[in-house]
């Protein structure tokens, strides 16, 4: 009794020091607080042993310490002896009994970055080892065995291994040198030039940490429509400075590197990427970056897109663009990321098609250290997008993912819609390139045999205490990580890791949260974007919708281009009637979206125009069928205040609160979508919003009458 009472005093005093503010993200380490698996844990976790050079496993180190001395509510001490429930750190080109006891075939299997964590007898002693051939796979182990802690798993008899799927695991910051944020909606960039190099803000750590921990190894520190100054002496000391903060956390830093760069901080006359003084500057300037930055990681590029400059400026292809760099990055063995959300600023095609028209010819043609950066899906971070058609397409060429975090589309910072549905929808799908081609197996590598893969996410990351604006935005970031690391791993399962981790292993709690969260990415495509709409959000800002609107300097940033909505029906005809993009499919794929009747539900308006009376499955008309799912997404909406409201015991008032006024926002944001577009599409359809349903309490004139100047964009 005594010693129950003396660890809940334990439990008391370790969690009462901080306040729940978000800042702790998923590493929060507070004292487990089933006291008897807190008991089991303090048998099991007795003191901690770093073999050999200590220096590189510093980090592994420290914070093994400071997590496991915050879950067990007492200090874990680190020692040089072995005994009963020592976790030992090591390589075993250090120690030959750690060779000896994992054993050499096991560790070919772990390459730079995978790690082993297994329960041995070491010298007679129980103990928890954690090894791998690098340093970098020692962090990751540790990282891994916190997390068992903290989402309070059994370490009795661990045999775990666990190497990464994918080989670049980043985030994209769009964060400006002047500190704003493209699409940034939590505050403003985390990265304090003015006061780099000299000022380094323990937040830098923080977030190498937070990183760390879901197996992030690189950042891209600037927006990709870049600013040809980053690449100066001055601004290459900054960030030098930023990547010795990141180097113990086995964090790359690379950055955008704007095409006209020689002309605008060169002053030659040209960027054409044939022209040899062209060629040379790009050397000097990697040589130049390399000094600094000894594992500088490489670029991303956009090029020829949204006003950017490129190789096509000079009647020269990507290909060529991105070759020129990647002869630079090669002595260094430097990569250089390519991006393929390019559409021409002339041609009228259709929006979807302008990637894969570019991008396919030029397959095989890239150098072995560029990879093409594809988003998810062909036009632009859409609530739901069909596969990009580029994946299956260029068996020859890695293909990066290039996902979004930042809710540019999906609500900002102000709606909860938790992202792994749609990262797995996408990874899931089959391009039928070949046997074995889903998008995850042509991403990580496996469908074509190459051994550069990438998955990265443009991040929600900003100067908010905590981190992404909404609570909940934690998740996508960290579901970024895990899934790169892991593309098996379910969005049941991260989720649930991640509200253990961040909130409490409740289980009430995490079941009731975990639902709601796993709807949450349906529930917003319905009350935004329901049977393959896309593209309907305000101009510019994108806050809000704005199906209506027409007065965009070129057709395809308008709404009215991609819905089409008109007397006869709704949707862009993407078949062989229409615009053809589906024959960038394969013939499966085609098939299946081109037949009406196979075409799922929820990419119909995305490839076909279809009658307001059209029959769906369901029996019901597409108008019916578009009211119901308007008004079940505001339902949904509202059956999530329901639930969260239930969980104001479980958590800290603090977040419960929050997260309550966001849920309140989103719901009249969810009415505003679906009053707004309902009324509008109406005047098409000329049909009435069933009686059965709550009418808009606006008029159309109104929802079209809004302005939104200051809205963040
Ligand atoms: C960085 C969309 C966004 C732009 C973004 C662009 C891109 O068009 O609205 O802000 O620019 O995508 O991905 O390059």
């Amino acid at each position: 009794m005594k010693q129950r009472l003396l660890i809940i005093f334990a439990v008391l005093i370790y969690n009462s020091v901080s306040a729940e503010d978000g800042y702790r993200l998923w590493l929060r380490y507070n004292t487990i607080d089933n006291p008897s698996l807190l008991q089991q844990y303090r048998q099991q976790i007795t003191s901690i042993n770093c073999q050999a050079d200590e220096a590189k496993l510093l980090a592994a180190k420290q914070e093994l310490q400071t997590g496991l001395s915050g879950l067990l509510g007492k200090k874990v001490p680190v020692q040089t002896a072995v005994i009963n429930g020592t976790v030992l750190l090591g390589l075993p080109a250090h120690s030959p009994v750690i060779r000896k006891l994992v054993g050499d075939t096991a560790l070919a299997r772990l390459g730079d970055e995978g790690f082993i964590i297994h329960t041995v007898k070491y010298e007679g002693k129980n103990v928890t080892l954690i090894t791998a051939n690098k340093e970098a796979g020692i962090l990751y182990g540790a990282f891994h065995f916190l997390r068992l802690l903290q989402t309070q798993q059994s370490i009795q008899q661990l045999s775990i291994t666990s190497v990464p799927k994918i080989k670049l695991r980043l985030l994209n910051h769009w964060d400006n040198l002047n500190r704003t944020v493209e699409r940034g909606y939590a505050g403003c960039s985390i990265w304090d030039w003015q006061r780099l190099p000299g000022y380094i803000d323990q937040r830098y750590i923080d977030y190498a940490r937070a990183n760390a921990s879901i197996g992030i190894n690189g950042a891209v520190l600037t927006n990709v429509n870049a600013n040809a100054i980053l690449l100066t002496e001055e601004w290459l000391q900054k960030v030098a400075a930023l990547a010795n903060v990141f180097r113990p956390y086995h964090i790359k830093v690379y950055l955008t590197a704007r095409f006209s760069a020689p002309v605008e901080i060169g002053k030659l006359k040209t960027a054409d990427p044939l022209n040899e003084e062209v060629r040379k500057w790009w050397k000097d300037k990697t040589d130049e970056i390399y000094k600094y930055i000894p594992d500088f990681g490489g670029f991303l590029v956009k090029a020829n897109s949204e006003g950017q400059p490129g190789p096509q400026n000079y009647n020269r292809t990507h290909a060529d663009g991105a070759n020129m760099l990647a002869d630079a990055m090669a002595p260094h063995d430097g990569i250089v990321m390519w991006r393929a959300f390019v559409y021409s600023s002339e041609t009228p095609e259709d929006r979807f098609k302008q990637a894969y028209n570019d991008f396919k010819p030029l397959d095989g043609q890239f150098r072995k250290n560029v990879l093409v950066q594809v988003k998810n899906g062909p036009i632009d971070f859409q609530p739901r997008e069909p596969f990009h058609p580029l994946f299956g397409a260029m068996p020859q060429t890695p293909l990066m993912m290039e996902y979004q975090l930042t809710q540019e589309y999906l609500g900002f910072a102000t709606h909860l819609v938790y992202l792994a549905p749609l990262f797995k929808e996408v990874l899931d799908a089959d391009t039928h390139a070949k046997n074995n081609s889903t998008v995850a197996q042509i991403v990580d590598g496996a469908t074509d045999g190459h051994t550069l893969s990438g998955m990265a996410g443009v991040s929600n990351i900003g100067s908010d205490i905590n981190w992404t604006g909404h609570p909940f935005g934690q998740a996508n970031w960290y579901t970024l990580g895990r899934l790169a690391w892991d593309n098996t791993l379910t969005s049941a399962q991260i989720v649930s890791e991640w509200l253990r981790q961040t909130f409490t292993n409740k289980q009430a709690f995490v079941d009731t949260v975990q639902q709601l969260m796993l709807a949450s990415r349906e529930i917003q495509v319905n009350y935004m974007t329901p049977l393959g709409l896309h593209h309907i959000m305000g101009y510019g800002h994108h806050y809000g919708p704005a199906p209506w609107y027409n007065k965009a300097p070129r057709a395809d940033w308008n709404p009215v281009y991609f819905h089409k909505a008109d007397s006869i029906g709704i949707g862009f005809d993407r078949t062989a009637r229409g615009s053809n993009a589906l024959a960038q499919y394969q013939p499966a794929v085609r098939q299946q979206f081109e037949n009406l009747a196979t075409c799922p539900e929820a990419f119909l308006l995305w490839f076909h125009h279809v009658p307001w009376d059209y029959k769906m499955h369901s029996g019901k008309t597409l108008w019916e069928t578009l009211c119901d799912k308007y008004y079940s997404g505001v339902d949904s909406v509202r059956w999530m205040q329901r639930s969260w409201d239930g969980m104001k015991n479980y958590i800290d008032a603090g977040r419960f609160n929050e997260v309550k006024q966001l849920l309140a926002i989103q719901e009249q944001e969810a009415v505003w979508w679906r009053n707004a577009c309902l009324l509008y599409f109406q005047t098409f359809s000329n049909k009435p919003i069933p009686a059965k349903y709550e009418q808009p309490d606006h008029t159309l004139a109104y929802y079209e009458g809004l302005e939104f100047p200051y809205a963040p964009h």
